[in-house]
């Protein structure tokens, strides 16, 4: 069952799974879509308890934002499917449209899914839909500062703040150059590009505090608000983009490798401390630009992965990989701790030296919503060191959203409470980037040879594999 016929011409031959794991991973994401599509089919999202289909984008995301995984598992039938809705039904007028959505998030899971999908089948269809949706994703471009405003009426043309500031969160504005860049470099309309550069400029150009910044900041200004720093929400992606940014440009705008290295040190000497007991490395957060908050949210966890891949790079900064190494052994243990084997959203590291339990998790915090960051690290962390640990934990992560989170008939939902077992509460959710990361990177770690070569590829921030150019 080879991807052939109706896809012009490849530029990647993907061959079935090739072992046990891989075919337990294909079969969780055909379990998966077979929910959305018998429930949910051109809506956003799956409500796996209710049986319901959820609204969002108004833009069928999670055919868009899975379409590359399908891919990349050979599951042809379900590409083929996801190919003809985005030929016949993707219609960025559509009156579903008619409403303001995060800029950023239609950035990395629309635009994103649609130009992976573009590179690795080479159908001329995804292109053409990718620039549809770039020309709308450009208007938010047209600020005073060059960054981005934060929400998007697709249908009516229009940008604006969110409702509540006119701030824009910094991973926001600091992660959609990738996608805009490609975008330039696949249609040689050099626009997007251009506005891509505009905001990575405002973002150097604005002071640090050892490479460490704020997570908001005015479009209208160009400036930094507040005093919160951290790898967590709000701010992880715009500190994955700059080393990610380096790479996409063949290692030609020095800037961005510059901004990379500092905010490494920065984490060290702000961020970085160990729990008491155990010494589980992890990394905080600031308050006031100043005062250390122990707390680090799930999604941090993409930074082992991230140090990693900076160091393969330049592999005389070995304490790059040493920090990798000690963040992944951390994130494991957020895991591993648990009754459940899977994380919560956020934990609380012990700094007392007094104190005897080092992770601690406040009842708020316990939930679990299929999120990929640590799976993402564990691939990089895999093909970096050859360590076959790191496919061992991941196989036991794998396990627990089996055991735990996988709905008969329904796909997988997120849950409430990662810690009592027999008390996990289902949230009745199945978000799109449970099948667009999670499962791919659950796939692609469990393969015996990476089939995206770091030298040739990065993937956005929404695991959407894109090439790297030479230029
Ligand atoms: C995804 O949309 C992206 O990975 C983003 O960078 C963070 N949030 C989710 C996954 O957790």
């Amino acid at each position: 069952d080879q991807l052939k016929s109706t896809v012009p011409v490849k530029t990647i031959e993907f061959s079935a799974p090739r072992n046990e794991r891989q075919i337990a991973v294909r079969d969780a994401t055909r379990h998966a879509w077979k929910a959305y599509k018998a429930y949910a089919w051109g809506n956003d999202e799956v409500k796996p308890i209710s049986k319901k289909p959820s609204l969002w984008f108004g833009l069928g995301l999670t055919i868009v934002d899975s379409i590359d995984t399908l891919y990349i598992m050979n599951m042809v039938e379900e590409y083929m499917d996801a190919r003809e809705w985005i030929s016949t039904s993707f219609d960025i007028d559509s009156p579903s449209l008619d409403k303001f959505n995060s800029h950023f998030e239609i950035t990395i899971r629309v635009l994103g899914g649609l130009l992976s999908a573009y590179h690795l089948s080479a159908d001329p269809i995804f292109l053409k839909r990718a620039v549809e949706l770039g020309d709308r994703l450009l208007i938010n471009f047209n600020t005073a500062s060059g960054l981005p405003l934060a929400e998007i009426n697709i249908k009516r043309k229009t940008a604006s703040g969110y409702r509540w500031t006119s701030d824009a969160s910094t991973s926001e504005v600091g992660s959609v150059q990738l996608e805009m860049r490609d975008l330039s470099r696949c249609t040689g309309d050099k626009k997007y590009e251009t506005a891509a550069d505009r905001s990575s400029n405002v973002l150097h150009g604005e002071s640090k505090k050892d490479g460490l910044v704020p997570i908001f900041i005015s479009p209208l200004t160009g400036h930094f608000s507040g005093g919160v720093v951290s790898f967590g929400a709000r701010g992880d992606s715009y500190y994955e983009y700059l080393l990610k940014q380096w790479l996409q440009t063949g290692q030609t705008k020095q800037m961005f490798w510059e901004d990379w290295i500092e905010c490494i040190g920065g984490v060290q000497k702000h961020l970085w401390r160990h729990s008491y007991p155990q010494q589980f490395w992890f990394v905080g957060e600031l308050l006031s630009m100043s005062s250390f908050s122990p707390k680090m949210d799930h999604l941090a966890c993409f930074l082992a992965g991230n140090l990693a891949l900076g160091w393969h790079f330049q592999r005389n900064l070995t304490y790059l990989l040493d920090m990798a190494k000690n963040l992944t052994t951390t994130c494991y243990e957020m895991y591993r701790k648990h009754e459940t084997g899977l994380s919560p959203e956020i934990t609380y590291f012990n700094i007392d030296p007094s104190s005897n339990d080092d992770l601690v998790i406040r009842d708020n915090d316990a939930q679990n919503l299929l999120r990929p960051e640590f799976i993402e690290s564990l691939y990089y962390m895999y093909y970096l060191t050859n360590d076959r640990k790191y496919q061992e934990w991941g196989w036991k992560i794998f396990e627990s959203f089996e055991k735990y989170t996988r709905v008969p008939d329904g796909g997988y939902t997120t849950i409430d409470d990662v810690v009592h077992k027999d008390n996990v509460r289902p949230r009745d959710k199945m978000e799109s980037f449970f099948l667009a990361e999670t499962l791919k990177y659950f796939y692609l770690l469990f393969d015996d040879t990476n089939l995206f070569p770091f030298d040739k590829w990065i993937f956005n921030t929404e695991a959407h594999p894109l090439p790297i150019y030479k230029f």
